[in-house]
């Protein structure tokens, strides 16, 4: 058994719904009342696919455009980006345009992208066809899913093709943690972590970081 640790940020304008995919991938639910996010959550989530130990960190950002310059602190060092938008919101897609010269001008290494339509049961007030955004996927060598974290329909697909495309991506990014083969993996197994602690846990999670230890582990990882 292999691991891999690697950071995903959510990124996309207010109210597309970034945070009820993240409860919905990682918490199996959908909250009826979500607040908007201030600053960021961070959320960890375990699996096994294909033969890997597989722990994301999730970072669920904030759309409102008053924590926009805060954007760099959570997609800095990240290994894959979820550009979200609504497929209700013709203006939420052209500005995840502005998200991808962004992240290519400021993120060195690679990075595993993956443009998400969220509300897709919101078919009948669409405004962004699948097709537009499928060729614009494809433009920018992006993964492609419409989703709707309140049916779950397309979630659990669109986390599982971004762990893959991590694992594929960068044999970097992957440890060989075969002298811990006696850890028993948790397969699909959610920690939700409690949200009222984001602030302190950012800065504990950030100060960590800086003295380059890692959760689980004192060995590097994922850092592209
Ligand atoms: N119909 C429908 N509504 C959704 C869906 N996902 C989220 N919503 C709703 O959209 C609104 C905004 O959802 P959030 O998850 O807070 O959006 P966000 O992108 O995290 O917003 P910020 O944190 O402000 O950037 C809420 O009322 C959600 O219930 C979905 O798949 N379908
Ligand atoms: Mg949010």
């Amino acid at each position: 058994m292999r691991s891999l640790e690697a950071k995903i940020v959510v990124l996309g304008s207010q109210g597309v719904g970034k945070t009820s995919l993240v409860l919905r991938y990682v918490g199996k639910l959908f909250p009826h009342t979500v607040s908007p996010t201030i600053g960021a959550s961070f959320f960890t989530f375990k699996m096994t696919v294909e033969n890997y130990r597989v722990k994301l960190q999730l970072w669920d950002t904030a759309g409102q455009e008053r924590f926009r310059s805060m954007a760099p602190m959570y997609y800095r060092k990240a290994n894959a980006a979820m550009l979200v938008y609504d497929i209700t919101s013709s203006l939420s897609f052209e500005l995840i345009q502005g998200w991808v010269t962004e992240l290519k001008r400021n993120v060195e290494g690679r990075l595993v992208l993956c443009l998400v339509g969220n509300k897709s049961d919101l078919g009948d007030q669409r405004a962004v066809s699948h097709e537009q955004a499928q060729e614009y996927a494809e433009s920018i060598d992006a993964f492609f899913f419409e989703t709707s974290a309140l049916t779950n329909s397309g979630v659990q697909e669109a986390f599982l093709q971004v762990s893959l495309g991590l694992i594929r991506m960068n044999k970097e990014i992957i440890m060989d943690m075969s002298d811990e083969v006696s850890v028993r993996p948790s397969v699909g197994t959610a920690l939700m972590e409690d949200e009222a602690d984001d602030h302190v846990r950012l800065e504990q999670y950030r100060r960590a970081n800086d003295t380059g230890h890692k959760m689980g582990s004192g060995r590097r990882c994922c850092t592209v």
